[in-house]
């Protein structure tokens, strides 16, 4: 009887240290195996006076359930401890996620979509990827025009372009469609420019277009002026300056002043004569305004940015401010 206590504690003292599946298989082997310490004490019995063998027969089978009890248990122990360990750990700090938010430049051209939209403006697209014809030729910029040089950009063949301005999309717009048009076209455009604090290689303009029968310059300033109010509030003010494009005459550049400054922010004019006769509207009969607007620069007015490159360089310092 001394002997089937004593494999009982030294089973539960080697118990007691399992803790991987290997440890638990040399327990069972060492106790409960075909030659374990168990099965050597039944092999006893034979030896044992008759009148103890029936106690230490049922101790014995006893002892044999209750260390498979305890194995059994063991097993089940260390299984569930594997599943747990591809499961989630809450005790962990969680992993924070940021989320996305619209590039300030978008929420401008946004905000220009809606007020032009609200003025019963179309919204039009057209590719970044030009040909010579759409963004030069049929604007009034023949191939010997210094206009060019002025925006000289990247050509990808003799005759296709990155577009230098949203001005093609106007071509592209009267040559599908019949006055009355008023339309929007914002986008990317590109020139060989240097960058500095506000010129980008690379930046937004929208091109606006309307075309009717006695449409004034007068209805120019005024759509320009409405907008100035409505993106900056009613102190903003409107400027106009004589200028020149091959594509508008007469032509004029405009500027907004707000925030304690002014800032040229876009070019203009009534549509040239030829740039009608090129797409097949009689210049008679029809009227039209035009401009290109930077939208970069309508953000930097906006926000008081001093310097175009901050919208480009993905500093989220800067861009989680709006
Ligand atoms: C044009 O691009 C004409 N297509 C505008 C136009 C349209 C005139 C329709 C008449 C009728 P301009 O090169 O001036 O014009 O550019 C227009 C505006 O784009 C500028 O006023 C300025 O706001 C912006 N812009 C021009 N170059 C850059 C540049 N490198 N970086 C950022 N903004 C620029």
């Amino acid at each position: 009887m001394e002997r089937i206590d004593q494999i009982k504690k030294e089973f539960f003292e080697h118990a007691s240290q399992v803790s991987m599946p290997e440890q638990l298989e040399n327990l069972r082997v060492r106790f409960l195996g075909r030659k374990g310490k168990v099965t050597e004490a039944f092999s006893l019995i034979k030896d044992i006076a008759p009148e103890i063998r029936p106690r230490f027969g049922s101790g014995l089978n006893q002892l044999k359930k209750e260390l498979e009890a305890h194995y059994e248990e063991l097993k089940q122990r260390l299984e569930d401890s594997a599943e747990n360990e591809d499961m989630l750990d809450v005790t962990l700090p969680g992993r924070k996620t940021f989320p996305g938010r619209k590039h300030p430049l978008l929420k401008i051209a946004d905000e220009i979509k809606d007020i032009f939209h609200s003025f019963g403006f179309t919204i039009e697209d057209g590719p970044e990827i030009e040909t010579d014809h759409y963004n030069f030729e049929a604007l009034n910029i023949p191939k010997s025009h210094p206009a060019r040089a002025m925006q000289d950009t990247l050509y990808i063949t003799e005759d296709v372009v990155l577009r230098t301005h949203t001005s093609p999309v106007q071509i592209r717009v009267m040559e599908e469609r019949k006055p009355p048009i008023r339309m929007i076209a914002p986008g990317r455009v590109y020139r060989r420019d240097t960058p500095d604090a506000t010129h980008s290689p690379f930046f937004h303009q929208v091109e606006g277009l309307v075309v009717g029968e006695s449409v004034t310059f007068a209805d120019l300033k005024g759509v320009i002026q409405a907008f100035a109010h409505r993106m900056f509030g009613k102190d903003a003010r409107v400027r106009f300056r004589p200028s020149f494009f091959p594509f508008t005459e007469p032509s004029a550049e405009y500027d907004v002043w707000f925030n304690g400054r002014w800032m040229e922010i876009s070019g203009a004019g009534m549509v040239h004569p030829n740039v009608f006769r090129a797409v097949g509207i009689d210049p008679g009969k029809f009227s039209g305004y035009a401009f290109g607007m930077g939208i970069d620069r309508v953000a930097m007015l906006k926000y008081d940015i001093r310097d175009i490159r901050l919208f480009f360089d993905n500093d989220m310092r800067f861009l989680r401010q709006f």
